[in-house]
Formats: structure tokens, C-alpha cells, sequence
């Protein structure tokens, strides 16, 4: 690579500063300070620079946005600090009560001050600044780990690459929401029609679709937006003494806050907020549903701390949800993947909030009865950002003549099994299990996905193909699947035929906490697997545990415990997990570990990357049940980092900071010699 001149190198620099700034007063300020057709000058003249010096290229440059290669998954990230979510007010009243609790628990004669903002309805994000750099972009997630997205958010123009200035902590985590705003919502839709694709429901789902997808140029064409609304690690420790001053602060560091927060001196101040926001509500250019209120003093904050992972010094005043009246056509019953009996309206199509409903969820049996909607009735049905439409009550005084309560069925509508409604659950299920062909799409379907048994290539239309032909009756039969039957499916050549019988057979070497989690019970998650598979370390023994025996597995209560055993009892369980045996499914069995703390790799942290020649997941899970934690970033708490194939930055990083690099065969050893 050529050396760049000393003054091409001073230009470009020049070149990145000067469109950092443009982006500022655009995206931070609103208040252009040049039109359009000189930014992009600007920013042609250092493209040329780059492609005529490669060098000068860094990974902050502002003509770096769009360029990482697709992805085949998204790498999981352990939030540093936990992501929060927000306590909900629906009323004034609601309103009033978190005021009197929160100047309750701050002592009499306590006043508080909130900021206000709105409350967007896009999707949190995490991004993690370090010396100044924008390194990784994550979502939230369950709050405590979420999705690496960085490629993705990199393509978006309003989060700057690098902060402004040079007084920023060592490492800032900025947070906030990713939204799409309503013009480039109706564009995007309006292109999509015009090519005959699919077009979003609302802003929401297009975000959250654009935000997850492999390709960033595909997230590059769609027009994200951000707003920050607070963060989480900081180096240096809070960045101002109000939540107010630390946006401030954010803000002077080039990250786009919202243009409408303001500081209220007291509750009343706080709900004409909301009254007068709500009157904007529908001219705005980007969808809210509600206005979140903070106690602005950080020490305030800190003294009411937090009740599960919502914070007592905030809360977000919903706006009322968009509702409409329309007609019951009847009630229906799905059954879905554990079984579980929904009723569900069908309604006579009505737009609510210009999105056209014709479903509305029931919940269950007892939302049946106590709302008494029958088939005629007319309802008003409510659509509440990304919750399914639901049906909030019946207008009694327009039920017509004639019409019936309805009965939950006794048999199943998809499979005619009974139809089981015990007393402690107030969900009916069908006891078809893998018989019901409705239970039995959703349980392939789970039984093939990433975190189970991770079957590429086994999509929702080709498991849909596979049980009408009758070939696949439960997920053991996917491993008796021949290349001439798939490839005679539709939409299936030979390639891909035999493409599928790979990852098929790639598949059949998995881990015990996968396999666990394939089988697909309600109440064994990902880390209920990840748990029972290190304590018992092999099926033998958890098919003979008892439920005392597995409640000594921590976070394992009498409820999971009981549905675990009588899982594990059933004869026709055991002869599915027989035949997925003999299909070939294996597994390294390792040592179990009474409590977390005895497994061989616990208190070791590992890093993935490069390219590698099983899938990551299956990797990381294999680490997980000898006790491991797999990380994202490399650190110096990072114990070995398992460099595969064209490793690049984290492998530097690694080396840099004298942690133990591993190849996949000493990985290969070190697992062995457990
Ligand atoms: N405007 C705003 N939205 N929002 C969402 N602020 C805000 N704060 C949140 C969330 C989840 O959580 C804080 C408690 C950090």
C-alpha cells in the first residue's frame, strides 16, 4: 500500500473533521451550516483521497459506513451495565401515584424536578464508544445480553463513527432508540409496493427488520434514525448531576438527543407535557406512544434505585392505545407449538391507527368469559404499537338477537386430541403433543432453529412441505429424509437437496443443552438447558433424576422441576429422544457439576473469531457446559481467545493485551483433557 504524503494525510484528516462537523450541526443541531451539493463535495473529495491512498482509510472515516461483508448470524454481547426497561402510567392518576411513591421514599418536604422526552416506539440500542470510537452496536435484547448489530448501525448517518473533540470518557456506552421516521417509513413502503414486495405494518416493525438484518446494505438503504436517551457504562462515572446535564454533555459529543426534552419543575408541569405533546402527537415526523418522565437529579435517582430491572425514577406515560369498534365474525381456536389453546376473534376488517386489523387475540378461556364477546358482537378492538390487536370490550347494548356464549372445545380443532385445561393454569392445551400436526410444525420448526439444533436451510415453507407430505411426524424423522424426496419439493433443487442433508448431518454433532432446548418444553428455555446439561452432564443421568434431585439445580423451582420429570417419564418422549439417538445425534458428555463453581472452565472467559469450522453457537455451547462464559469483546479479563481463519482486530487486541490465543485443534485439546 502506498505511503500517503504528508499532505494528503493532513487533507483527508482536514476532509473527516470538517464532515464530522457537518454532521453535528445536521443531525445534532438541525441547523445546516452548508447546503447539500458542498457536503458532498466534501465528502467526494475524500473518497478519491482514499482510493488513491487505501492507507489513509480509518475505520471512524465518515466514507466508512457501508462496507462490512454480510454476516451468517449475529454474535451475541453480555451487556456491561443491564439495559432497562420503563414502568408504565396510564393515567393521570398513575401519574400522581409515582410522584407520591417517589417523594415518599425520598423523605418529606422532598421536591423533584423531571425531565421529559417522548417516548419513541422503535427499538433500544447500546453503542459503545472507546477512545472516542464507535466499536460495537448492540440491541437490547433480554436486557442482559443482546445482538451485535455494528455493521448495521454503522450504515446509520446520524451516529457518528467518532465523538466530537477530544474529551470524552475512555469508554461511553450511549443509549437509546433506533426509529424509522414516518416520511422514510411511507417511502419505503410506497417502494416496496411499487415492486411488488411485502410492505411493513408500522415504523416499528421496519426498523426492527431493517436493524436485524445480515447484509448491511440492506440496513443502509432503509432510513434510520437515533435518538439518545441516557447510557450505560461510563469510565469516567456520571457525566453531569442531572439527567438532563449528562444529554447535555452526550449532545456536545455529536450524538443526536431529542429536540423536545424539557425540565419540569413538578408533576403538574409534567402532565400538561404530555397533554400538549399529545396534541402534536400526529404531526410529528416520527411515531410516539407516550412520554417518559425522569427524576432529573442523578442522585435523586440513585437513592430510589430500581424495583426487578424498571428504575423508580422513571416512567413512561402511555398515550391512550388506538382503538376502533367493528363486528365479531366468529371465534376460532390456534393451537400453537406447546399446544396452548388461544381464541382468537375474527372481526370484520377495520383500520385502527391505519393499520388494518382482522384478527384480534381473546388471550384465553377466562378473557373469554369475563369479556362475554360472542360471534356478532360488535367490539372495540385496540392495537397498541407491536402488541397483536386485542379486543377490549363488547358493546352489550348492540349484541344482536340470537347469539351464544362461547365453549372452549373439548377436542383439539387441528388434531381431534382432548383438549386439557388443568386448574392452576388458565391456559387450555392439547395433549396431542407431537401427534398434532399444528404442535408438530411449531416443534420441527423450534427442533431446526439456531439456538437448538441449528439446521440451515430448514425454513418455515419447507417444514410447512414436509409434514403435508407426511414424511417428517416428529423431528427425528428429518434425519430418514432421502435426496429424492426433498429434491422433489417445490422450490428445491437437487443443490439445495443436498445442501440440507449437510446441515442435517452437521447438526447430529450438537451439545446437551442444545438438545435439551430442542425438545422444545415450554418451561426449559436456553438457560434452564444450559443449566440442567452442566449439572447432569448426560441424558442418562437427567432421565433418572427424580424432581428433588432436580431442584437442586439453581434456578430450577418445584413447578420446572415437575414438568421436567414428567417429560422425561412419558414413554413417548423417551422413544423420540430414542430414535434422534440412533439417528446419529451426539454429544461430548462432560463431568457434572453440582453447582456452577465445580465445572472445569468456570471463571474462564472465552472470545470467538475469525472464521471457524463449526458454528459458533455450537461452540460457545460446548464452553458453556464445562462452565465457560463466551464473550464478544476481548478484554483483560478475556482468559483465551479461539482465533479461526482471517482473525483481524480482536485477534490484535488479543495479542496486545497478552491473552492466550487458541486455535480450533488446542481448543480441540483443551476440551479433551478436561
Ligand atoms: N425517551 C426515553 N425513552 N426511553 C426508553 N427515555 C427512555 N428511557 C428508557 C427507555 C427504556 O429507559 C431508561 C430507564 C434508561
Amino acid at each position: 500500500m502506498p505511503e500517503a504524503p504528508r499532505q494528503a494525510r493532513a487533507r483527508a484528516a482536514d476532509l473527516q473533521q470538517q464532515i464530522n462537523h457537518h454532521n453535528y450541526r445536521y443531525y445534532v443541531l438541525d441547523d445546516p451550516e452548508v447546503p447539500d451539493s458542498e457536503y458532498d463535495r466534501l465528502m467526494r473529495e475524500l473518497q478519491q483521497l482514499e482510493a488513491d491512498y487505501p492507507a489513509l482509510i480509518t475505520r471512524d472515516s465518515p466514507t466508512q459506513r457501508v462496507g462490512a461483508e454480510p454476516l451468517e448470524a449475529f454474535a451475541e454481547v453480555q451487556h456491561a451495565v443491564p439495559m432497562l426497561s420503563l414502568g408504565n402510567a396510564f393515567s393521570e392518576e398513575d401519574m400522581l401515584d409515582f410522584d407520591a411513591r417517589a417523594r415518599k421514599q425520598l423523605g418529606a418536604g422532598a421536591s423533584i424536578s423531571y425531565a421529559a422526552e417522548p417516548k419513541l416506539d422503535g427499538l433500544a440500542i447500546s453503542l459503545r464508544y472507546e477512545h472516542g470510537i464507535l466499536v460495537q452496536a448492540a440491541t437490547r435484547g433480554d436486557g442482559k445480553r443482546g445482538e451485535d448489530v455494528s455493521s448495521n448501525v454503522r450504515t446509520i448517518p446520524s451516529i457518528p463513527l467518532r465523538l466530537l473533540g477530544e474529551d470524552w470518557p475512555e469508554v461511553l456506552e450511549a443509549r437509546g432508540e433506533i426509529f424509522i421516521p414516518r416520511k422514510g417509513f411511507d417511502e419505503l413502503n410506497q417502494r416496496a409496493r411499487s415492486r411488488g414486495e411485502k410492505v411493513f405494518a408500522n415504523p416499528r416493525n421496519a426498523a426492527a427488520g431493517s436493524l436485524r438484518q445480515l447484509d448491511p446494505r440492506v440496513t443502509a438503504a432503509r432510513p434510520l434514525a437515533f435518538y439518545c436517551y441516557g447510557y450505560g457504562a461510563v469510565s469516567s462515572g456520571d457525566l453531569a448531576s442531572t439527567y438532563s446535564g449528562c444529554i447535555s454533555v452526550l449532545k456536545s459529543l455529536g450524538i443526536p438527543v431529542s429536540p423536545e426534552l424539557a425540565v419540569l419543575q413538578d408533576v403538574n408541569a409534567c402532565m400538561d407535557y404530555y397533554r400538549r405533546l399529545g396534541e402534536r402527537r400526529d404531526v410529528l415526523d416520527y411515531d410516539i406512544d407516550g412520554v417518559v418522565f425522569k427524576v432529573n437529579s442523578l442522585a435523586q435517582q440513585a437513592e430510589l434505585g430500581f424495583v426487578s430491572r424498571a428504575p423508580r425514577w422513571a416512567v413512561a406515560h402511555k398515550f391512550p392505545a388506538q382503538e376502533a369498534l367493528t363486528r365479531v365474525l366468529d371465534v376460532e381456536f390456534q393451537v400453537g407449538r406447546t399446544g396452548a389453546i388461544t381464541p382468537v376473534a375474527r372481526l370484520e376488517p377495520v383500520s385502527v391507527g391505519g393499520v388494518t386489523v382482522s384478527n384480534a387475540t381473546l388471550h384465553n378461556m377466562d378473557e373469554v368469559e369475563k369479556k362475554d364477546v360472542r360471534a356478532g358482537d360488535i367490539v372495540f378492538v385496540r392495537r397498541a404499537g407491536d402488541v397483536i390487536p386485542e379486543v377490549v370490550r363488547v358493546l352489550q347494548e348492540r349484541r344482536p338477537e340470537g347469539t351464544r356464549p362461547v365453549t372452549l372445545p373439548s377436542r383439539c380443532p387441528v388434531c381431534d386430541s382432548e383438549v386439557i385445561r388443568t386448574e392452576s393454569e388458565v391456559v387450555a392445551r392439547c395433549s396431542g403433543g407431537l401427534y398434532c400436526a399444528a404442535q408438530r410444525k411449531e416443534a420441527i420448526r423450534h427442533f431446526s432453529s439456531r439456538l437448538a439444533m441449528d439446521i440451515e436451510g430448514l425454513g418455515d415453507k419447507l417444514v410447512q412441505q414436509l409434514i403435508e407430505q407426511d414424511w417428517v411426524h416428529d423431528p427425528a424423522d428429518l434425519y430418514s429424509l432421502t435426496l429424492e424426496q426433498l429434491a422433489g419439493l417445490e422450490r428445491m433443487g437437487r443443490k439445495s437437496a443436498q445442501n440440507l442433508l449437510d446441515a442435517l448431518e452437521t447438526s447430529k454433532q450438537t451439545s446437551l443443552s442444545h438438545f435439551l432446548y430442542a425438545l422444545g418444553r415450554r418451561e426449559v428455555g436456553e438457560a434452564t438447558s444450559q443449566t440442567l446439561a452442566r449439572r447432569f452432564g448426560s441424558l442418562r443421568a437427567l432421565r433418572e433424576a427424580d424432581e428433588e434431585d432436580l431442584q437442586q439445580t439453581p434456578d430450577v423451582g418445584p413447578v420446572v422441576a415437575a414438568h421436567v420429570a414428567s417429560f422425561f417419564r412419558q414413554q413417548h418422549n423417551r422413544e423420540v429422544m430414542d430414535k434422534l439417538l440412533q439417528a446419529g445425534i451426539t454429544w461430548q458428555e462432560s463431568v457434572p457439576a453440582s453447582t456452577p463453581d465445580q465445572a472445569p472452565l468456570s471463571g474462564q472467559t472465552f472470545v470467538l473469531t475469525g472464521s471457524l469450522s463449526q458454528p459458533r453457537s455450537r461452540i460457545k455451547s460446548r464452553l458453556e457446559s464445562h462452565g465457560a462464559r463466551v464473550s464478544g469483546s476481548v478484554s483483560g479479563k478475556t482468559s483465551y481467545l479461539v482465533a479461526g481463519e482471517a482473525a483481524g482486530s480482536k485477534l490484535e487486541k488479543a495479542r496486545s493485551l497478552g491473552v492466550q490465543i487458541l486455535d480450533e485443534a488446542a481448543l480441540e485439546r483443551l476440551l479433551e483433557n478436561l
